[in-house]
């Protein structure tokens, strides 16, 4: 492809160069983006260079280029995947129509609120992660830290451009509050609860990578069903780049619970945390929590809000296009979990309205096969422990089961229970004490951290041992 221009100031193959007004607006937001990713972004290592990988195309083959780059320096740019021919829409009351180059006027109030929604996630999650660099278990992780923070810098990039380029004043002010926000800020936080949660530590973040990011990864997909055609292709582009994410996540979590089963064959104990590692019910609680917040992010059981934005061809279900049905959904029902008084009961209701849970089903599934896998690692070493995801119910804010109190097991059970057994179930104060005591940064080429093991192979074909990031030259 397809014509990335890397010569202008924005990397882009949307021809900004043809139009003027848009290239303006963009390169003046572009100094504010900066200022903001030296505030917010990473701590410390601005002035190092990191081996990180570059979008250079669209195509499926070699969109990627590596090399050493200072982030301030990373070539943020937009990327849309290529148009397909003829694309109609798949969904919806314009099922079978054109799709949209322009944002339909009678939509442009939700789809400017979709549009926000997911660009606020992008900034929020490097102002999580800012602090990790100085603690890093590796140079192979930390530059998959960076790796991750700039494409979401860029993804961030990707909904300021679609903002600017199809919301005239309201998406420019928009785009501004975009870098005003704060994750975590008691008077400016960012707009979905989980991305206000703290990021402490390297177990955090892989459980993020995982859980967190893999709702990034379902609701894009279902945005990528769009009728707005530039919004489908963005999002196809990030889908990419989404993937590197949650592969960070699932090893990250993976290689900790493969060190914890060697700590416990090699010293015959299950007390894997005095040998340097972080215990399997640990690992639990850590999960238990990270996945009830990220089960958060879908929305209500019952949302007319979804409804609407299937019935208007704005957002689809996961796979729409390979989906055997009427895609209208007018007579259709589905099964859903809800809280009903006491009880926990199974309803059918109407499709449209169930559209976040069955988002949120299809998510449930791809989150049990990761940890099948990490399952299998634990039986591999002889051990008897099996990691589980909770019930969908548990720890949740947002829907009917943010009303009750729902154990892991799913019974609904009573504040006394709940606080008598809490620390069982989500991470302690002590849990957390415990993982920062571990958090001492190994930073020599080729060493790892003791409660992590190295992963199966290093980036791009290189070596474990290569410096992925250079840290010869320190800031200040
Ligand atoms: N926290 O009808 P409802 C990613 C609000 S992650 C706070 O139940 P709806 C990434 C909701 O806004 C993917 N508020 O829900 C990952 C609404 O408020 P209003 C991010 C919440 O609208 C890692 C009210 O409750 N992308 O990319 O059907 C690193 C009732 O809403 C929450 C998107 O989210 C919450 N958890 O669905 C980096 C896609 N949940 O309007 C990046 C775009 C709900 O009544 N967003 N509320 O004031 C959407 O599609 C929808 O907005 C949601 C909610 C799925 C989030």
């Amino acid at each position: 492809m397809a014509g990335v221009d890397y010569l202008e100031r924005i990397p882009n193959n949307v021809n900004l160069r043809d139009d003027r007004r848009l290239l303006r607006a963009l390169e003046e937001w572009q100094p504010r983006f900066l200022d903001w990713w030296k505030e917010m972004g990473p701590e410390g290592f601005q002035a190092n260079e990191v081996y990180l990988r570059t979008a250079i195309s669209v195509d499926r083959d070699g969109w990627a280029q590596f090399g050493y780059v200072k982030m301030p320096d990373y070539r943020w740019g937009i990327f849309l995947a290529e148009p397909e021919a003829d694309r109609r829409i798949a969904f919806g009351d314009h099922l079978g129509k054109p799709a949209w180059p322009e944002v339909p006027g009678e939509y442009r109030g939700v789809l400017r609120r979709l549009i926000v929604t997911q660009g606020d996630t992008e900034p929020a999650s490097v102002e999580q992660q800012r602090h990790l660099g100085r603690t890093c278990p590796s140079l192979y992780d930390l530059r998959n830290l960076f790796q991750v923070n700039v494409e979401e810098g860029r993804h961030l990039w990707a909904m300021v451009y679609l903002l600017h380029a199809y919301f005239g004043r309201d998406g420019r002010e928009e785009a501004e509050a975009l870098l005003q926000r704060r994750s975590g800020d008691h008077d400016k936080p960012r707009i979905l609860g989980a991305f206000n949660e703290r990021t402490p530590d390297w177990l955090s973040f892989f459980m993020f990578c995982f859980f967190t990011d893999r709702d990034g990864k379902y609701q894009l997909a279902s945005l990528q069903e769009s009728g707005l055609d530039p919004l489908s292709r963005t999002c196809r582009f990030m889908l990419t780049e989404e993937a590197h994410h949650m592969f960070v996540g699932e090893m990250g979590v993976g290689r900790i619970v493969q060190k914890s089963c060697e700590l416990t064959r090699q010293h015959r104990s299950d007390d894997v945390r005095r040998h340097g590692g972080i215990d399997l019910p640990t690992m639990q609680r850590y999960i238990n929590f990270h996945y009830s917040v990220s089960l958060d992010l879908f929305g209500s059981e019952v949302s007319t809000n979804a409804a609407n934005a299937f019935t208007m061809g704005l957002k689809g279900r996961f796979e729409e296009t390979k989906k055997d049905d009427d895609h209208r959904l007018a007579d259709a029902t589905y099964p859903v979990t809800c809280l009903e008084g006491d009880c926990i009961a199974t309803r059918d209701v109407p499709a449209l309205t169930a559209l976040n849970e069955r988002l949120r089903d299809d998510y449930i599934a791809d989150c049990q096969r990761g940890i099948d896998r990490w399952n299998r690692t634990i039986k591999e070493h002889g051990i008897d422990v099996e990691l589980r995801l909770p019930h969908r119910g548990f720890h949740r804010a947002i829907g009917s089961f943010g009303e009750a109190r729902i154990s892991p097991d799913g019974r609904v059970i009573t504040e006394a229970e709940w606080d008598a057994r809490r620390r069982e179930w989500l991470p302690t104060p002590e849990d957390a004490q415990f993982v920062a005591t571990l958090m001492r940064p190994a930073v020599e080429p080729g060493r790892f951290a003791g409660w992590i093991a190295p992963p199966a192979r290093g980036i791009n074909g290189l070596p474990l041992d290569h410096e992925y990031v250079r840290l010869t030259r320190k800031e200040g």
